[in-house]
């Protein structure tokens, strides 16, 4: 690694990419569909941006699963620029708020992008993947953000995590000792590059340890069939991807030849049930390894390459992670039994530095002494690999490896005319992990809003993956003596 570390603890760049600027630059770097870049030309495009947006700031990138996305964030990190990924589907209301909230000075956006109204205020800088500049001077520090991520919470509207530079560079260190990963490495995935997951794992990782990344645009078997086959060596992909290659399988002779042949088959966001390792595992002889990580933390632990795989368990903790289980009062966990259940907080490099704009938030989320809770509950092994059970807080759901809190889609229920209220919980999908379920007061008992309508009002003001699954009338919500909504009682 070239770690160029200055007398005022400014690291350059090539700290983050050292491939850009060696010296073999006919090396794939990044593939998508039938459009490709070498390293060469990486680095020419990403200089030429970033030496366009020195001045920004704080950009937004619009994310779509495309090169233009990848060479926007890198040309932010060389320019020394906070990037704000958006997602591309993000409904009004949602988009309105990381705008306001971030208050990006531009927008990078491929050419052909058509962007919806507010961000045509802002000033729109195309990404031009075939454009060459010199590289301009290097300012950042390691504490400076390089991402504000957006994730939800229980209630309100997404919170922006802001990421430092040191954070990714710390985790994608530990997952190349963890997995083994080097330049040799081909990755295929399909994930959005909005989130951490697609973003950092599946774009920046690569091309930090000079390999290359093969996206598929969207994820389906025969994408990642197709590129396994032709010499990719990774994949990386949530729950509701290896179900859906675990269904698969018996009908598809070469996806299960596709997954024999990889090096590596990562599963994280949400936990991959038991029953689809073991279909993965009996069809292709190959064990799918689980991570798991927090946009607010990256990663956290991991089965090893070099170390059992369990199904079931998310591994070790990942080098430079400090980890630990605690009780309700507070009290940390020391036996690894495999039954005593804690928090699970963390501390380490990897942790971003605040929520933008919410310092209550942010301290809210880390004890007296500096360790972040995670709000995931889990127990330890003996030999230390954990095995998450829960979370604490019921209002969160995890729907295709999305975090979706209950509050805001409530929030965007009770907007409609025809809801006089509204309560969201999660119910167990054998795709989804978890689907949305919104249970409603109508306006109106005699005309009810139809399902379809309210996933289509959801989806338009927040974004389709947030949009109610199912739909239920009541005459009134179950409550407390308090005025609470009894959520428990509502499956019953
Ligand atoms: C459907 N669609 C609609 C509507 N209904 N659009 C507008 N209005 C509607 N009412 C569209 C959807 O946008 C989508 O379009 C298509 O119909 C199918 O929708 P859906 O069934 O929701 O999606 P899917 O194809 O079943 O998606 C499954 C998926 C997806 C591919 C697994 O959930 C996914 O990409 N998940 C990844 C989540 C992720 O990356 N999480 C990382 C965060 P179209 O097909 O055009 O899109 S967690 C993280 O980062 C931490 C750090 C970690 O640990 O990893
Ligand atoms: P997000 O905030 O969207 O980054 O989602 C982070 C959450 O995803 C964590 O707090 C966990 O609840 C969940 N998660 C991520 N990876 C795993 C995994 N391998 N197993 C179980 N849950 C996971």
């Amino acid at each position: 690694m070239v770690v160029d570390l200055t007398d005022e603890g400014v690291r350059r760049v090539s700290s983050l990419f050292p491939a850009l600027t060696g010296d073999r630059t006919d090396r794939p770097a990044l593939r998508f569909g039938d459009r490709s870049l070498t390293y060469g030309e990486l680095a020419a495009a990403t200089a030429a941006l970033a030496g366009r947006i020195g001045d920004a700031g704080r950009v937004a990138v619009w994310a779509t699963p495309a090169l233009e996305t990848a060479v926007a964030v890198v040309a932010a990190l060389e320019a020394g620029v906070a990037a704000v990924p958006l997602n591309p589907k993000s409904g009004e209301k949602e988009l309105g708020h990381i705008l306001s909230d971030s208050a990006p000075s531009l927008v990078l956006a491929a050419p052909d992008d058509e962007l919806p109204p507010p961000l045509r205020d802002l000033d729109r800088v195309d990404v031009d993947v075939r454009a060459s500049g010199s590289r301009p001077d290097e300012h950042a520090t390691e504490a400076d953000p390089a991402l504000i991520v957006y994730t939800s919470g229980t209630t309100g509207p997404p919170k922006g995590a802001v990421l430092p530079r040191r954070a990714i560079t710390a985790t994608l260190d530990a997952l190349a000792d963890a997995w083994q990963w080097t330049g040799d490495d081909v990755l295929v995935h399909g994930l959005p590059l909005f989130h951490v997951h697609g973003l950092v794992l599946g774009i920046l990782g690569p091309l930090r340890r000079g390999g290359s990344v093969r996206h598929l645009g969207r994820f389906t078997t025969e994408g990642v069939a197709r590129e396994l086959n032709a010499g990719a060596t990774m994949l990386f992909g949530v729950p509701t991807m290896y179900h859906r290659i675990a269904q698969s399988l018996p009908e598809e002779p070469e996806l299960a030849k596709a997954l024999g042949r990889a090096r590596l088959l990562v599963s994280g966001s949400a936990a991959l049930p038991v029953h689809d390792h073991e279909r993965i595992t009996a069809a292709t002889g190959r064990r799918v390894i689980e991570r798991y990580g927090m946009t607010e933390t990256l990663m956290i632990t991991s089965v090893r390459a070099d170390g059992e795989p369990r199904a079931g368990t998310v591994g070790v903790p990942l080098p430079g992670v400090e980890l630990r289980l605690v009780e309700e009062d507070g009290a940390p966990i020391t036996s690894y039994d495999g039954e005593t259940v804690g928090e699970i907080q963390v501390r380490g490099t990897n942790l971003f530095t605040e929520y933008l704009n919410r310092p209550d938030a942010t301290a809210a989320a880390f004890t007296a002494d500096g360790w972040f809770r995670t709000g995931d509950m889990a127990v330890r092994d003996p030999d230390g690999y954990v095995r998450i059970v829960g979370r604490k807080a019921t209002d969160l759901i995890k729907s295709g490896g999305y975090k979706i809190g209950a509050g805001e889609i409530e929030n965007a229920l009770l907007e409609h005319p025809g809801v006089r209220e509204a309560a969201v919980t999660g119910e167990p999908d054998a795709d989804l992990g978890e689907r949305i379920v919104a249970w409603i007061v109508p306006t109106d008992p005699q005309s009810p809003p139809q399902a379809d309508e309210l996933a289509n009002h959801v989806a338009r003001r927040l974004a389709p993956h947030k949009r109610p699954r199912v739909v239920h009338h009541l005459d009134a919500l179950p409550r407390n003596d308090m005025g609470k909504i009894m959520k428990r009682a509502l499956h019953a």
